[in-house]
């Protein structure tokens, strides 16, 4: 979209000269310590890069440019006849701090529609791959494959001024955001269909809409859940394993699809995005044993301590920053409680909201009992008959790409250096402590 390059080249020498200022003036203030612990401790709260498209506060959750979940869903451009805000609409947010118009966020989905074509080599690997490869697997490789048409790579081959890389970098991050759905679809359609995509990608179609066809589902209500869904997946600020991966990887200057790739395969940890996956496997398992979708409060507690004592998670609750309930969660929890208020998945959901909490603060380690974005999205996914709950941390992925390539258009606008932080051993630390 020429306009919104062109916003987005607009802000950059204001941001520029911002963050000079500021650096010039404070670039040896103290901003934190780091103790031991943390270093052992997968670094929680340790302040160490920029990620200026979003904010994670602990007690309110995610600001998109400053933008609560509910202020975004309000704000942001619906399609129409709908009530659900449109993912090409967060892009440009994310991108510019601004509110972009209807008609701007149209350009923005027929933008993506004309460019979604898959490179040839892409589309053949994807239906190459046996369906034992988990589809995370199979678009972290497709992702990194269409790389072969990098306007990024290419411009860097060529000699571009670091200072225009920024162009390239905003240019492969539409044809990613544009194929992902498609290369995503293709690979739902080959695992659990009949390997044909479900329909051809609609110039008149948004992006959500788009995906929804091509994976073979054609309902109003199935579209605004993808466009909520696709919304609120996108970014979370830049310290969690997708965004961080994709921004470290892309400080050495690989370009976005390998960047992105990165992120993907971040995002499949069990921790992090496959969480929402293991939600869904952990109900199955919770009706396997007890034999209903029904279980009493006594029979849920007891199936909870077991998962506990058997040293296992509760997939879906929990956080590594949040230390309230994820307001990810609730958006979807309204959106359930409009649209399928007696689904009895919806219902199990509400039922573990009500007891899980209170067993893991009774357990006494997790330093959040509240539920994350993960307990609530595949519960939504299986009522409109998207099953299939391995392809779920997919979903997530094709939404944090939005998050992930803004940031990363940022960071090279920003002209941000290789990431590099130090490694201590643990004779070095004893020594750096000793010394102290
Ligand atoms: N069930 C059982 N134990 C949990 C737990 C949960 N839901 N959440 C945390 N703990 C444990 C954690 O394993 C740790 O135990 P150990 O000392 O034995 O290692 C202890 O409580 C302290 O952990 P914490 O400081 O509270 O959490 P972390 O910051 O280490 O980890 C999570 C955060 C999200 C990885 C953790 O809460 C978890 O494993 N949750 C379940 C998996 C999940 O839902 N992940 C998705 C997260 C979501 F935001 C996303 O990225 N999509």
């Amino acid at each position: 979209i020429s306009s919104l390059k062109e916003r987005v080249a607009e802000l950059i020498p204001a941001k520029q000269a911002e963050i000079k200022e500021f650096r010039d003036a404070h670039k040896n203030t103290v901003v934190g310590s780091v103790t031991v612990d943390q270093i052992y401790g997968g670094m929680r709260d340790i302040r160490g890069l920029i990620c200026e498209t979003s904010l994670l506060d602990a007690q309110e959750g995610i600001r998109f440019r400053g933008m609560s979940i509910p202020e975004a869903q309000a704000a942001l451009p619906k399609a129409p006849g709908g009530e659900e805000p449109l993912p090409e609409g967060i892009w440009w947010l994310l991108l510019t701090g601004e509110v972009p118009t209807a008609e701007q966020v149209k350009q923005v989905s027929a933008e993506w529609a004309a460019r979604s074509t898959l490179p040839k080599h892409v589309s053949d690997m994807i239906d190459s791959m046996p369906k034992t490869v988990h589809p995370m697997s199979q678009l972290s490789a497709a992702v990194t494959l269409m790389n072969s048409d990098s306007s990024f790579a290419d411009a860097y081959n060529r000699g571009v001024n670091k200072r225009e890389l920024w162009k390239y970098a905003y240019d492969d991050s539409v044809d990613l955001l544009a194929r992902l759905p498609v290369a995503a679809a293709k690979i739902y359609r080959n695992l659990y269909h009949d390997g044909k995509l479900g329909a051809e990608v609609d110039a008149n179609l948004d992006w959500s809409a788009n995906f929804a066809r091509m994976l073979g589902f054609n309902t109003p209500e199935f579209d605004e859940l993808m466009r909520l869904y696709l919304t609120i997946h996108c970014a979370h600020e830049g310290g969690n394993v997708s965004a961080h991966s994709t921004h470290l990887v892309g400080s050495a200057l690989s370009d976005p699809y390998l960047s992105f790739a990165a992120g993907l395969n971040g995002l499949a940890g069990p921790l992090h995005g496959l969480a929402n996956q293991e939600v869904l496997r952990w109900i199955t398992a919770l009706k396997d044993e007890i034999g209903t979708y029904e279980p009493t409060d006594e029979q849920l507690t007891e199936f909870l301590w077991n998962t506990l004592k058997g040293g296992r998670v509760v997939p879906g609750y929990g956080h590594a920053v949040l230390r309230k309930t994820d307001p990810r969660y609730t958006c979807q929890r309204e959106f359930a409680l409009k649209h399928l208020p007696d689904d009895p998945l919806f219902k199990l959901t509400s039922q573990l909201y009500r007891i899980v909490p209170d067993v893991l603060t009774q357990h006494g380690k997790t330093k959040n009992p509240w539920p994350n974005v993960d307990a609530h999205s595949g519960v939504l996914l299986t009522h409109y008959n998207l099953t299939e709950m391995n392809y779920y941390t997919v979903l997530f992925g094709v939404s944090r790409a939005i998050g992930c390539l803004a940031d990363l258009v940022w960071s090279r606008a920003l002209m941000f250096p290789l990431e590099r932080p130090k490694s201590e051993t643990t004779e070095s630390l004893k020594a750096i402590v000793a010394g102290k």
